[in-house]
């Protein structure tokens, strides 16, 4: 019996063990939920987006054969993702094949699609016969040829002139340019120095710059591209060589890429995105006179894994909010194995994670979108990051929200300034799902946002106003209020009593509006009833007691 009893205590479980088990693990294998407020407010508007893009530079071939045979890449690559910039390599007078393989491309990826696609073309070298060493490759600060009192900027603005008139002759008009990729990058493979002004051993930026906006400028006037600058490798070196630039109106906007990426630690932007933060701060506070675009960036080693679609969304997260981009390019939009937003071969291709991160900003918004404010409160929101965009016609308002966090799942209490909701689709991105719709926006209830996950919430709705002079330049002014202080009172009575009687109306603006619609000519009983109707009504925002005449 004292055998049998003690065989039960060890061997067995107890009824209020097995219900501490099951305790314990329930919490080890389900998520805490945190808590927390999310607000969007479109009346605080920050900068307009030039759009959201990646290169195609070195896969043209590639890409030509996959497109002839399964042209539903082009809905992979341009459609499904809201592409709104392809990123392409100058390389005229040397290798013409990579310009047709281009053409192809862009005109098939149009065709197919129905979406309009900006060109930014950047050159990654001059031809061979216009650098120091004869050669389109770099190795040894390889500049342009003429050095050192002599540098070739006219032949080289020349060439660039010639090259946008073979682009557009092959429906490529680029609508930005760069002169040059990385010129603070030595390369082995196509490359091209150029110092913030010129030394003995290396041409200028400052004087190529001026020289290639001179010969575009007297060839095409307003009809020349965009000219970014300096597009260097990091934003390290992106400071020195705007401040050397001759002529700052001559700019369209400041491009830098994102290697060199070593802030606060080791690892670079792409598995430590919060590594720029602060160089991304600064730099975007130091030039906030001009948009700005991040042209290129990968990390080919962190491409196929959620957590690199994780990083990703959090980079462009950063760059979008901290630094106040109104470009983000990815590096390659197609490439071979496990590189690119897309690995292609020359039958099939492969989505990879990083390109539903890419896809939550690029299909929810197009160039001529704003960034506004969202901002979020309470302790369950420190894992998340969110930002939100509005139409030019702000009848469509996308808000992207990234959970960091592995363990907290966070349900968001949303509220928004300004903007009255019609409907909305909620996106998601987690470990097993890929952007995909999982179902409306409600926002009477809080919305979950999963442990490590991206969400896109895609709203229809209306502008509303927030304070009385949003009410005056949205068109509800009450017809009464003819002083457009958002109530109706003495002060508009005046107005009234000032043109009582008058006939000629229709000479005096409709006598400063006391000529009521429909108007006469004469302010008389008929427009006083139409006043007095109104009479000691305000439609201020900031004023709970007011009524809200709008949507
Ligand atoms: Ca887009
Ligand atoms: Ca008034
Ligand atoms: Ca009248």
């Amino acid at each position: 019996m004292a055998k049998k009893k003690d065989t039960k205590n060890c061997g067995n479980i107890t009824g209020w063990q097995l219900l501490l088990l099951l305790l314990i693990t329930f919490l080890m294998t389900t998520t805490a939920t945190a808590a927390g407020e999310g607000e969007v407010d479109v009346s605080l508007v920050y900068q307009e987006l030039e759009g959201f893009g990646a290169s195609n530079v070195w896969s043209g071939y590639g890409l030509v054969n996959l497109g002839n045979s399964h042209p539903e890449i082009y809905d992979v690559i341009f459609g499904d993702l809201g592409l709104d910039i392809l990123r392409l390599r100058n390389t005229y007078g040397y290798a013409q094949y990579y310009i047709d393989n281009c053409e192809h491309t862009v005109t098939n990826g149009r065709a197919r699609t129905g979406r309009p696609l900006k060109i930014m073309i950047s050159s990654w070298s001059p031809p061979g016969s216009l650098k120091s060493n004869g050669s389109v490759n770099g190795g040894g600060d390889a500049t342009l040829a003429g050095g050192p009192s002599a540098y070739v900027y006219n032949d080289y603005a020349d060439w660039w002139a010639d090259s946008l008139a073979q682009y557009a002759s092959q429906d490529m008009v680029a609508d930005y340019i760069s002169m040059q990729n990385e010129p603070d990058y030595d390369a082995s493979w196509e490359s091209c120095r150029f110092e913030l002004s010129q030394t003995t051993s290396i041409a200028g930026y400052d004087a190529a710059f001026e020289a290639v906006y001179s010969e575009l400028c007297s060839r095409m006037g307003p009809d020349m591209p965009k000219m970014l600058a300096p597009e260097t490798a990091g934003l390290n070196r992106a400071g020195q060589y705007i401040s050397a630039l001759d002529d700052s109106s001559h700019v369209y906007g400041y491009a830098h890429h994102l290697y060199n990426c070593s802030d606060g630690g080791e690892a670079g932007c792409a598995t430590n995105p919060d590594n720029y933060i602060t160089s991304m701060t600064n730099f975007g506070s130091a030039y906030d006179d001009k948009p700005i675009l991040q042209t290129e960036y990968s990390d080919d080693s962190h491409v196929t894994s959620y957590e690199a679609c994780m990083d990703l969304a959090v980079l462009m997260h950063n760059a979008l909010v901290y630094e106040g981009a109104s470009g983000y390019l990815y590096w390659q939009l197609t490439y071979g194995a496990d590189e690119g937003l897309v690995s292609i071969t020359n039958t099939s291709w492969t989505i990879n994670p990083i390109y539903y991160a890419f896809k939550h900003y690029s299909a929810f918004t197009d160039p001529g979108w704003y960034r506004v404010d969202a901002s979020l409160d309470g302790l369950g929101t420190s894992f998340l990051r969110m930002s939100a965009y509005i139409s030019p016609d702000s009848n469509q308002l996308s808000v992207i929200i990234i959970n960091t966090s592995a363990s907290y799942d966070v349900d968001l209490d949303f509220s928004f300034v300004g903007f009255n909701l019609e409907s909305g689709d909620v996106y998601r991105t987690s470990v097993s799902e890929n952007c995909v719709l999982v179902g409306a926006f409600d926002d009477s209830v809080p919305l979950n946002v999963p442990e490590y996950s991206i969400i896109t919430i895609a709203l229809t709705g209306v502008l509303v106003p927030t304070d009385c002079q949003e009410v005056q330049e949205l068109g509800y002014t009450l017809p009464a209020d003819l002083t457009g202080n958002c109530y109706v009172d003495y002060a508009d009575l005046e107005t009234i009593a000032y043109y009582w009687l008058y006939t000629n109306c229709d000479e005096l603006d409709d006598c400063d509006g006391a000529d009521f619609e429909p108007t006469d000519g004469a302010v008389d009983f008929f427009d006083f009833s139409t006043f007095a109707s109104q009479w000691m009504q305000c439609n201020d925002p900031e004023d709970s007691g007011c009524i809200s005449n709008w949507p």
